[in-house]
């Protein structure tokens, strides 16, 4: 890197990402988007004029959301560091969202100012003139030179979205310490090194993939190479490729990837084989991993899966050891640095082995709460600090957990993505024909759980009900739902049904409604 480089990159290199990458390995590759090469210099110089751009003049924004959205990419990178170097909040939005989505996302998280990326400014640039909000597209030349400033842990560093038992998605602030914490923890759990060589397939909006895999590889000087978007056959050739050392999805993903494999011809196979059995690492997580899929992926690829467990507001909290034995269908022990106990509905800890409860954790890991939703933060934490996770586990012999399952059946989880059953709901009882409708969660081999609706419709004469019911009204309330949820909320099996099951209180019986699919 010239003098003048580093002088552009601006005096303050706090956090302690950004001071790593400038003086530990600034020459090496950071990331590989669509076949270019990006050094750890490039994405200081991309992320400082980003910085300066956002700054405009100011000092430091001080802690201002700034909402943007771009496929996973260089410039993704480089948006994100340039929102924390001027001291703002990333308010990273999902790629697939309906633009009803994206405007409750940047009303609920107040953004101030809206970055997008030039194949992305069509989703954002009527809600920015609506809202008056500044939008700031990327291809427009960024190039200002200020000084960034110096930007402490304590602040926050992220808003993510993550569905809840509530109608609405929360807001979890992460801050700049959680983030240090998290991926330190598994850079040196995972033992990340510089010559890894990672492939991101994941969404970048959930801590899955912007924490395990693009920020631990960027601390570590490793090389992350991106897809904008999961694609089996384009995974398996970077795996073919054989210079990927660590890999991490979620379940569906390996599905997938094993519906690949089973489809390729005998010698295509052997090399995809080999290419898996180049690396170090292979990790599973987001939602429960499928012994079936587990050992269908030993036969593959010579590696049992590393299962661990985590959620959006904890970070990684339990993982299988990189080195020792990895038990199928659990997710190991706490990771360092973290506090895991299991608790009774009074919130007592349970210390006895094989007793279920739920997982609660304590820790520098821990989000700081919802953004503007004290309420909601508090009932999340019990009276002592610990946050309860909602996830329902037994300690085993060992000290190792397994997870049972959740406590609220309306929360869903569907290739990997969190969903809430009511948000859902919520939505389908705007739509004129729909009188009533309940959401549930089907087990399904391969999306963990498929999203799916019975929906009773509105008085109308008969014979426009059987003319509902034949003609395409599942389709057509699909093509409905595209408009107002993300993909993946949308139900994929819709059933009109007369009545739902309901209790003595009157309160819909979900399992008995799952019995409908
Ligand atoms: C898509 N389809 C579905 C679903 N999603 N069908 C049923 N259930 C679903 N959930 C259908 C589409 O309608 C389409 O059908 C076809 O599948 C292909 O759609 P597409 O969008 O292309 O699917 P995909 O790209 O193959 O998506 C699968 C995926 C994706 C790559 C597994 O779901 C994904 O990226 N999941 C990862 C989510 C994630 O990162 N979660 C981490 C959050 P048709 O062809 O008929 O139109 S959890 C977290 O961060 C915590 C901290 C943790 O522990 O990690
Ligand atoms: P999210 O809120 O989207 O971050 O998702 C976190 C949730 O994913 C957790 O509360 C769990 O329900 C689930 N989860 C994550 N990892 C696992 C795992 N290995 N096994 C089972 N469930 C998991």
């Amino acid at each position: 890197m010239s003098h003048r480089e580093k002088e552009r990159l601006g005096p303050a290199l706090s956090p302690s990402i950004f001071g790593r990458a400038s003086t530990l390995f600034p020459d090496r590759t950071a990331i590989i988007d669509g076949g270019n090469c990006f050094t750890y210099s490039e994405l200081l110089l991309s992320s400082a004029a980003i910085a300066s751009s956002l700054l405009g003049g100011q000092k430091d924004l001080g802690g201002v959301p700034v909402a943007f959205i771009a496929p996973p990419s260089f410039d993704y990178a480089a948006t994100q560091w340039g929102i924390w170097r001027a001291g703002g909040i990333a308010v990273p939005l999902p790629i697939s969202y309906p633009q009803a989505e994206l405007e409750y996302i940047i009303r609920d998280s107040s953004s101030k100012i809206i970055i997008s990326h030039a194949s992305m400014t069509d989703k954002v640039s009527q809600i920015a003139e609506q809202h008056g909000i500044r939008l700031v597209d990327l291809k427009d030349g960024i190039d200002h030179d200020a000084d960034l400033p110096d930007v402490r842990l304590e602040r926050p560093a992220m808003i993510l979205y993550t569905s809840g038992t509530t109608s609405k998605p929360k807001g979890a602030v992460i801050t700049h310490g959680n983030i240090e914490s998290q991926v330190t923890t598994l850079v040196n759990a995972w033992e990340w090194v510089q010559s890894d060589h990672t492939l991101l397939v994941l969404p970048l909006h959930h801590v899955h993939g912007i924490i395990n895999v693009l920020t631990c590889a960027l601390w570590s000087g490793a090389l992350c190479e991106v897809m904008p978007k999961f694609d089996a056959k384009a995974a398996w050739s970077a795996i073919k490729s054989g210079k990927l050392t660590i890999f991490m999805a979620v379940p569906t993903i390996y599905s997938k990837l094993i519906a690949e494999w089973d489809a390729a011809p005998k010698e295509e196979r052997r090399k995809m084989s080999e290419g898996c059995a180049g690396m170090r690492l292979m990790v599973s997580g987001s939602a429960a991993l499928p012994v079936t899929t587990l050992e269908k992926w030993r036969i593959i690829s010579g590696h049992t899966l590393l299962e661990r467990y985590g959620m959006t507001e904890i970070g990684m909290a339990l993982s299988n050891p990189v080195h020792g034995a990895r038990i199928p269908g659990c997710v190991g022990t706490p990771l360092p640095g973290v506090q895991v106990r299991l608790a009774d509905d009074n919130d007592n800890v349970i210390i006895t082995d094989e007793q279920a409860g739920e997982i609660q954790v304590k820790g520098s890991h821990v989000f700081k709460g919802y953004w503007n939703k004290p309420d909601k933060t508090s009932e999340a934490f019990t009276g002592d600090g610990w946050f309860r996770t909602g996830d329902i586990a037994v300690r085993e012999k060992g000290g190792v957990y397994r997870i049972l399952g959740r406590k609220s059946v309306d929360i869903i989880k569907t290739g990997g993505y969190k969903v809430s059953a009511l948000e859902i709901e919520e939505v389908f009882r705007t739509h004129p024909l729909i009188e009533e409708c309940a959401v549930v969660g089907v087990e399904d081999e391969v999306w963990g759980q498929r999203v799916c609706a019975a929906i009773i419709l509105r008085k109308r004469d008969e014979s426009q009900h059987n003319a509902l019911k034949t003609g395409g009204f599942e389709q057509s309330v699909k093509n409905w739902a595209k408009e107002r949820m993300a993909p993946y909320k949308v139900p994929s099996s819709i059933k009109i049904v007369n009545q739902l099951p309901r209790n003595a209180l009157g309160k819909v019986v979900k399992p008995e409604v799952i019995k409908f699919f």
